[in-house]
């Protein structure tokens, strides 16, 4: 350890640590733009400068390393000079106008020039644009006239994500961030994860903002709009009213969505349920397939499909294993379909007069319900995806006080959800479900006697890519609802499911490679990825800021809502089996349900 002082403060601190951390360690606040917790140190914009006792220049805490006792001052007038001086150049580059931002009061680049007293454009402003708007993406709008380049979109795209659909180009004044050969997002090599967005410490990337057209459809009295709601909002919501993360608001927010104007609000958990059933009977039947009938085309291991993100990724990088992807699809488009048909049905709503609303924390499931795929129930089957933050904007713009609100319930007929459903949101979430349902189909035992509380804790973890084994020691009879698909689980005895668990596609980047080398995810039966760092709790639609604190402390909401549910087990959803009676008579993977539930991914 090595002595050092920070602003008169002593302590001690490890080798080859920077000063900025250091300086956190004591509860100094120095001020950062370029850097961010979960990206590497780029060490750009200068911002977080402080003095140290006999060096000539001023250094930049975020990469300055301590390697020797030292003596730092963060708030001389040099360095409270200096600070200004950034900030003056950044405004001087900076198009836009706070009122029209919608990062106005959530805006790093803001928030500095108000610290700093800056009451003029000491260096000019720019009066006019100098890029057009890149609007071309369903997901993300791209205002480069905003842009302070600190590169948080660039290091997010590449570290956390792999794609590196965004760079710098050109040099000084002429310097940029760009898509490759700066083609228009829609035409670039971008999975819409909006990782960029939630990075970016101003305006320069939101998401393609649908609230005005939703507020047209509550607004027109023929049609019948409702709203299904994802299981990560309900824990980032909070964060939008002041609220500390992870503090839940799913029944205040149903409330809110009533006042609004929603004709009815679901849980979209409820469809998550319904994925386990139809994803985990798929695994079964690839399993029984590949290993029984030795069926040579049958792709293992089984990979998940509902982080559109993810699916994406694997078009533009992987497309070669795109039969590797459960046929399932997420439960966001499982609900347009059974909304624009069963549901309708049972309402009396002509389905063309229908608007189905997804809220979701993430930009891509605006890119998926735009599929041309997902219309099988003749309509397009989700219309509208609202991010967490595009929701928390109509709340407060209907004027109401959202943790003040009582609570209301979901409706019926898709108001049943187990706490199953509820941790897809965090990563890990959608194999413990998925196991909690095949380990009972086969076992013909309770979760329970294999696992306290049913909680499957292998699966459970915040490494990027993680691998578990779930033996199987003993079977039980076929359960009802797929006996006309496998005899018998013989075959399986004795047997061990080996399984992993993936999220960040800059992690699933090597997992890929890992399975194509033959290595250990290559043996695996069953993987879930999940685009965002987290799963989705940490989607590109969610609150901002965001940080691995953030994240853990949604994703410890998600895993308390599971425990305190009354029904933990997707396959004991008394609605979702309702369901499979009325509706999809034929059972998971029949026919109806291949229809409405499942489809297929082309490169
Ligand atoms: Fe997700 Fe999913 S969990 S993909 O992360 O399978 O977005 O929250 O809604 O569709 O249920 C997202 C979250 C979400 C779907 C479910």
């Amino acid at each position: 350890k090595i002595a050092i002082s920070i602003d008169g403060i002593e302590l001690q601190v490890p080798q080859g640590g920077t000063i900025l951390d250091a300086a956190r360690q004591v509860g100094v606040r120095i001020p950062t733009l370029c850097h961010h917790d979960d990206l590497c140190t780029a060490s750009v914009c200068r911002i977080c400068v402080v003095e140290v006792e006999g060096m000539r220049h001023l250094q930049a805490s975020c990469a300055a390393p301590i390697m020797q006792s030292m003596r730092i001052k963060t708030n001389t007038a040099k360095v409270r000079s200096a600070r200004r001086h950034i900030i003056d150049l950044l405004l001087s580059e900076h198009y836009g106008d706070c009122n029209t931002c919608k990062r106005n009061n959530n805006c790093e680049l803001q928030s500095l020039a108000v610290e700093y007293g800056v009451d003029f454009y000491r260096f000019g402003h720019p009066t006019e644009p100098k890029f057009a708007i890149d609007r071309s993406s369903s997901s993300i709008v791209r205002d480069m006239n905003k842009c302070v380049l600190c590169r948080r979109c660039v290091r997010a795209c590449d570290e956390l994500q792999g794609v590196s659909c965004l760079t710098v180009a050109s040099r000084s004044a002429r310097s940029h961030v760009s898509t490759f050969g700066n083609k228009p997002l829609s035409g670039a090599v971008c999975i819409n994860c909006g990782q960029c967005i939630n990075h970016c410490p101003t305006g320069a990337l939101t998401e393609q903002d649908q609230t005005d057209e939703v507020w047209s459809m509550i607004d027109d009295p023929s049609k019948h709009v409702v709203i299904q709601t994802a299981p990560s909002p309900r824990a980032g919501m909070g964060e939008c009213f002041a609220l500390e993360p992870g503090t839940p608001v799913t029944y205040q927010l149903n409330t809110a969505l009533k006042r609004m104007g929603f004709n009815a609000v679901f849980d979209t958990n409820h469809t998550a349920d319904l994925t386990i059933i139809e994803e985990g009977t798929e695994l079964i039947l690839r399993l029984y397939k590949a290993l029984v009938q030795k069926d040579p085309d049958v792709k293992l291991p089984q990979f998940t499909s509902c982080s559109p993100g993810w699916v994406k990724y694997m078009e533009h990088f992987c497309a070669d294993m795109l039969d590797h992807l459960s046929s399932a699809k997420s439960p966001q488009q499982m609900f347009g379909s059974l909304l624009k048909t069963y549901y309708a049905e049972k309402k009396g709503v002509d389905p063309s007069n229908m608007v189905v609303v997804a809220l979701m924390p993430c930009t891509a499931k605006k890119y998926e319900c735009n599929r041309p795929e997902m219309n099988s129930s003749g309509y397009k089957d989700v219309d509208y995806g609202l991010t967490t933050r595009e929701l928390a904007r109509m709340i407060k713009e209907s004027g109401i006080d959202l943790p003040k609100v009582p609570e209301t319930g979901f409706d019926d007929p898709f108001g049943e959800a187990s706490g199953a459903g509820v941790i897809f949101g965090a990563t890990g979430g959608v194999m413990e479900a998925a196991l909690r349902t095949v380990i009972e189909m086969v076992t013909g035992k309770a979760v329970e006697d294999f696992y306290d509380h049913a909680n499957i804790l292998p699966v459970r973890g915040i490494d990027g890519a993680r691998l578990a084994e779930i033996p199987i020691s003993e079977v039980g009879p076929v359960p009802d609802l797929i006996k006309h698909l496998v005899p018998d689980w013989d075959w399986l005895k004795g047997a061990s499911l080996k399984v992993g668990v993936v999220h960040g596609t800059a992690n699933a980047q090597r997992v890929i490679e890992d399975i194509r080398a033959g290595g250990p995810f290559s043996e695996c039966h069953f993987i879930e990825f999940m685009a965002c760092p987290g799963g989705c709790l940490g989607g590109g639609g969610q609150p901002i800021p965001t940080n691995a604190k953030i994240r853990a402390k949604r994703s410890q909401a998600l895993y308390r809502m599971d425990t305190n549910s009354e029904v933990r087990k997707s396959h004991e959803n008394p609605a979702v089996l309702k369901l499979y009676q009325e509706f999809l008579t034929d059972g998971p993977c029949g026919h109806v349900s291949h229809h409405h539930l499942h489809t297929t991914y082309t490169p």
